[in-house]
């Protein structure tokens, strides 16, 4: 009995390691980076998530989750850079108006420019920066988001993969009606307030730590063709993968130091 259940342990360890090899090289990305994102400061927003971007030659995937936003509104969000901007989330001394909130533009100099337009469908080169339709309307305060084959210019996927852009995911609700209101407009469509463009969450892309961020390489085409509630169960999938990652290491370090 005793040697059937070891049997069968050492069984489900040798799966989950070999399912981690297989998500690892096998993928052959050039780079992985990844970001926690959090409340922009001076912004009012109780959130969190995670953004991971896989750079394979010119094209990337974008995985992301994040909680704690303003429901069933739309939220523009975007991968930023610029080459002289500190690729960093902003800080309250940003705030240049002295408004005690911090807007897309006085971000600029932490993050820079949209990049990538982080959209469900159709374009995502900066064009579609505030395509308003094609982003996230977060059920719940929610976003889970993954796409895949998104085409960007060897600058942009250098920079990516190199740790210098900025995940930022945009709509505030100040005075908390639930709705994007305000007199004070947006610095970048004044048909619209402001809180419908301030940045709520964001965070740093930083190369990932060697052999950590295997994760739904091979769901990225199913990704595309899913819903919502598809891509929530995708990222559960992700973290799933992550734990058999982290099982199949913790086995073969235990294997080395018996050894
Ligand atoms: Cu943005």
């Amino acid at each position: 009995m005793r040697t059937t259940t070891t049997r069968i342990a050492g069984a489900s360890l040798a799966a989950a390691a070999a399912m981690a090899l297989s998500v690892g090289p096998a993928f052959a990305a050039d780079a992985w980076v990844s970001a926690n994102l959090k409340p922009v400061a001076g912004n009012g927003v109780d959130g969190s998530g995670t953004a991971m971007v896989e750079v394979t030659g010119n094209t990337i995937t974008v995985t992301m989750a994040a909680n704690g936003l303003l429901p069933d509104n739309p939220h523009a969000a975007h991968i930023h850079f610029g080459a002289e901007a500190r690729h960093e989330c902003p800080v309250q001394s940003d705030d240049k108006n002295g408004d005690g909130h911090l807007n897309t533009t006085e971000g600029g100099p932490a993050y820079g420019d949209i990049v990538v337009s982080l959209t469900k469908t159709g374009d995502t080169s900066p064009k579609s920066g505030l395509a308003i339709d094609r982003f996230s309307t977060a059920p719940g305060g929610k976003i889970a988001y993954q796409r895949g084959s998104i085409k960007v210019s060897s600058g942009v996927a250098k920079a990516i993969s190199a740790g210098q852009s900025v995940v930022v995911i945009h709509g505030v609700d100040y005075n908390k009606d639930g709705k994007y209101s305000g007199a004070t407009k947006s610095d970048l469509m004044p048909s619209l307030p402001t809180e419908a463009t301030d940045p709520a969450l964001c965070g740093a892309l930083r190369v990932a730590p060697a052999g950590g961020m295997h994760t739904g390489g091979g769901q990225a085409a199913d990704g595309l063709k899913s819903g919502g509630q598809n891509e929530a169960l995708m990222l559960v999938g992700a973290g799933a993968l992550l734990a058999a990652a982290g099982t199949g290491a913790f086995a073969a370090r235990r294997t080395r130091s018996r050894a």
